[in-house]
């Protein structure tokens, strides 16, 4: 038995995870229990859910969370692999709700696997979404290898040095990741500096945002298109490093050429 047995729309979700799970694993992205999924269901969530008992004891979140009073999510377990995430999404995750006081998580099901050691960043960014009124409902964080590679140089980590970069490398980029790539500087994980440095950065209108010498977090509609942001641009990184690795820096678009995309594809400047 499974929550999601007889709950099509709320089962193509959660395979949805399951698929992107085992693309991070092959990318060569999600290296042992690397990374981290949370999505928000609680618009596939039914009174026949909401009606299910509990199956651990109320957990306190680790902060105070106004937005999420009711909310469900889909979380990937405290070390668990993605790669073993991929073929059974419910026995390396978890279907939590957040209690009325905002404060504390129960699981509901399948199994008691306990959310992420980055589950007050991802519920934070969360929480800020819904406040924001934004309709995204994913987040992702994994370590996508070029990408990382260029936050060990200062001049990546320039505001939007890596973004101009990007985009520049192949015209889809930026059609793709139109908000580009904003930077967050070296902090520890799972740090509350970390996720309230990860809003910031979101607030400021990015929806991929680079944490220094470990990875990336991205937030869209579904864990999907989170995905695709991240390797779109991680895909740019590889054609700028292949380029180098053959020798020499690539010229990339001219700003004529980025300039007339932008114009016929309606994106911003
Ligand atoms: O949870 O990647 O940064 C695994 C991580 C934390
Ligand atoms: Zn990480």
């Amino acid at each position: 038995m499974s929550i999601l047995d007889n709950r099509a729309a709320l089962k193509a979700e959660i395979d949805k995870v399951a698929e992107v799970a085992g693309y991070l694993w092959t990318k060569g992205w999600a290296e042992r229990n690397g990374g981290n999924i949370t999505v928000n269901i609680t618009q596939w969530v039914d009174d026949a859910m909401r009606a299910l008992p509990a199956i651990s004891e109320p957990r306190p979140i680790g902060t105070v969370l106004p937005r999420l009073a009711g909310c469900w999510f889909y979380c990937k377990g405290t070390q668990k692999r993605m790669r073993d995430l991929a073929r059974d999404p419910m026995a390396n995750g978890s279907v939590i709700r957040i209690l009325p006081d905002c404060a504390h998580y129960e699981i509901v099901a399948d199994a008691p696997v306990a959310p992420t050691s980055e589950l007050p960043s991802h519920l934070s960014v969360h929480n800020y979404l819904l406040a924001k009124g934004s309709p995204y409902r994913a987040s992702l964080h994994t370590h996508p290898i070029e990408l990382v590679a260029l936050t060990h140089s200062k001049k990546w980590l320039e505001k939007d040095a890596a973004t101009r970069m990007l985009w520049s490398m192949i015209p889809e980029t930026k059609a793709f990741c139109p908000r580009g790539l904003g930077m967050v500087p070296y902090m520890l994980p799972s740090s509350v500096e970390l996720a309230d440095a990860t809003i910031k950065a979101i607030d400021g209108d990015y929806d991929v945002v680079m944490w220094e010498k470990h990875g990336v977090f991205a937030v869209d509609t579904d864990i999907m298109s989170a995905f695709d942001q991240v390797d779109v641009l991680n895909k740019a990184a590889q054609i700028y490093l292949s380029a180098r690795g053959m020798g020499f820096e690539p010229d990339g678009m001219t700003d004529a050429q980025m300039q007339e995309l932008s114009d016929v594809f309606g994106l911003p400047k």
